[in-house]
């Protein structure tokens, strides 16, 4: 079955940090955790190219406003290839197919009478590209996201209704508990649709927003942001155009943070309602990445953790692993360079350690071979099949992320259940001592087979450590299947102990 991942496509008007890297870090996961159990993904990233934000950057650049987007989006395209995300399609809605899908679409709505043209007043947030009620404000009357006042605004603008489809968003809602994950989130929207929705403002007038998609059946105006950049789901699998749209489109999944819920889960699911297209299947929205003791990272505060050095310090796969490890379901999580080092750290012991031990060993007393498992006991055997169950178990469930987390988790614990097996059977002395020979051997094929196994598990995590996991276990070209058989990695195959995984990080 073919499914369809998404992120939010994003800002152009900084470079990418920690959480836009995690965001598309966590498709990459679902995507090869998927790949792993025999389905196809099509899985798309991109960047938002449009709108008042991206055009003050633009303004304050030297660049024309082609190659300020260029340069922009190609920084975030270099880091997601750089974090080894595989995304079949990159997308940039200053592309002209998209722009073109998203004319089609207004003015399909606009020939059914759905779109109406009226002056309007409100408070404008520049950070959120959206129109804030009062009661959205904080004490101070600022947006409680950007801490700025939203500033006054009077003009003529075309309004897309959303209250007529009000009942039927909560309908669909609470009839589908899965639809939105984690379920609170699904509440907070409710919470939101307590109240009539107010019109939605799809218009900018070309006097204050010029970087847009003009509106095709008025010149003057540009389409808001938000109408244009939520077309991006649709227009990537060229909506209107592909016969097999709905296909691929009845098995797709928005990941996005809290920060966008309303945009995706009322506006979109109205606009695709009255264009008669199914809602998306599911989101998966996660918490906020914040400053280690809970602050919100900022320049002012220096707290802000950049993903391209977080590389170049840890590794792509000790990032990866740290940010799918450690995103709690309940709120926002921590990150800085401290606690990605002991993220680092447990890794390294973890995995790392027991990988070079083992493999030293083999190569010192087994002739680089992995040995025979003839003598695997009634404790070998278990520790071999509780992994294996863990692992079949945790693949076995949809993606979601409460799966990605509890997959992170599983090879942990995996990792803790065979380093103390290691240390509680005393290889090192075991291989002193001739009579023993056959308890080596079957201690040594047991650890080995563990990493096999754990190698096997991490792979939608860490890639380049499962791929080298698995070679220096004399496997070539390993293939990544949810395939979890224990005690099968080939008895006789040459080991090959390289650099260590985790090494030695240098004091900076
Ligand atoms: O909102 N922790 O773009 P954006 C976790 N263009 N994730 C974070 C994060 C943090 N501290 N900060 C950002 C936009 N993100 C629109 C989206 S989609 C049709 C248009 C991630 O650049 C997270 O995925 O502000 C969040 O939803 C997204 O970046 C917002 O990116």
């Amino acid at each position: 079955m073919e499914k369809y991942i998404t992120t939010p496509i994003y800002y152009l008007n900084g470079l990418p940090h920690i959480g836009h890297a995690y965001t598309s870090i966590l498709g990459d996961v679902m995507k090869k955790f998927e790949q792993m159990r025999g389905n196809n993904v099509y899985y798309s990233t991109g960047t938002d190219e449009h709108g008042q934000k991206n055009q003050h950057s633009i303004e304050n650049s030297e660049l024309s406003a082609e190659e300020f987007l260029q340069r922009q989006s190609d920084n975030f395209r270099n880091l997601f290839i750089n974090l080894g995300i595989d995304f079949d399609f990159f997308v940039r809605t200053s592309r002209p197919e998209h722009q073109k899908i998203v004319q089609e679409i207004l003015q399909n709505i606009y020939d059914r009478g759905l779109i109406v043209k009226k002056s309007y007043e409100g408070l404008y947030c520049e950070g959120c590209e959206q129109f804030k009620k009062k009661s959205d404000l904080d004490e101070n009357g600022h947006c409680p996201d950007h801490k700025t006042a939203p500033k006054a605004i009077s003009e003529e603008n075309y309004f897309f209704k959303l209250e007529p489809y009000r009942q039927w968003l909560i309908d669909y809602i609470k009839s589908h508990p899965d639809w939105i994950q984690p379920a609170k989130y699904a509440n907070e929207v409710l919470g939101m649709l307590k109240e009539p929705l107010e019109d939605l403002c799809i218009s900018r007038p070309k006097s204050r927003v010029w970087l847009g998609v003009e509106l095709p059946f008025d010149t003057n105006y540009v389409t808001y942001i938000w109408f244009d950049a939520l077309v991006n789901y649709i227009s990537t699998l060229n909506f209107g155009h592909n016969p097999d749209f709905e296909n691929i489109w009845s098995n797709s999944h928005h990941l996005i943070a809290k920060d966008i819920l309303k945009p995706h889960c009322i506006y979109w699911p109205i606009m695709l309602h009255a264009l008669g297209v199914a809602p998306v299947k599911h989101y998966f929205i996660h918490g906020y990445w914040i400053g280690e003791g809970g602050v919100k990272m900022s320049k002012s505060l220096g707290n802000v953790v950049d993903p391209v050095e977080m590389v170049d310090i840890f590794g792509v796969d000790a990032l990866r692993f740290y940010l799918i490890n450690n995103m709690t379901m309940a709120g926002d999580s921590q990150i800085s360079p401290d606690l990605l080092k002991q993220g680092y750290k447990i890794l390294a012991n973890n995995i790392g350690n027991l990988q070079m031990r083992v493999l030293k060993m083999v190569q010192k007393n087994l002739n680089s071979k992995v040995p025979s498992k003839a003598a695997l006991n009634d404790e070998d055997k278990q520790l071999l099949n509780n992994i294996a169950k863990r692992f079949t178990s945790v693949f076995r469930k949809d993606i979601g992320l409460e799966t990605i987390s509890e997959l992170a988790e599983s090879i942990i614990s995996a990792g803790d259940a065979t380093n103390a097996y290691f240390a509680a059977n005393t290889p090192w002395v075991l291989a002193k001592d001739p009579a023993q020979k056959d308890r080596f051997e079957a201690v040594v094929y047991t650890t080995l087979d563990a990493l096999r196994l754990i190698g096997n598990a991490l792979y939608p995590i860490a890639p380049t450590t499962a791929g080298k996991i698995e070679t220096s276990l004399g496997i070539e070209n390993p293939q990544f299947v949810a395939e979890f058989k224990p005690m099968s990695l080939a008895e006789g195959a040459a080991i090959k102990v390289g650099d260590p995984l985790f090494p030695m990080i240098e004091e900076k």
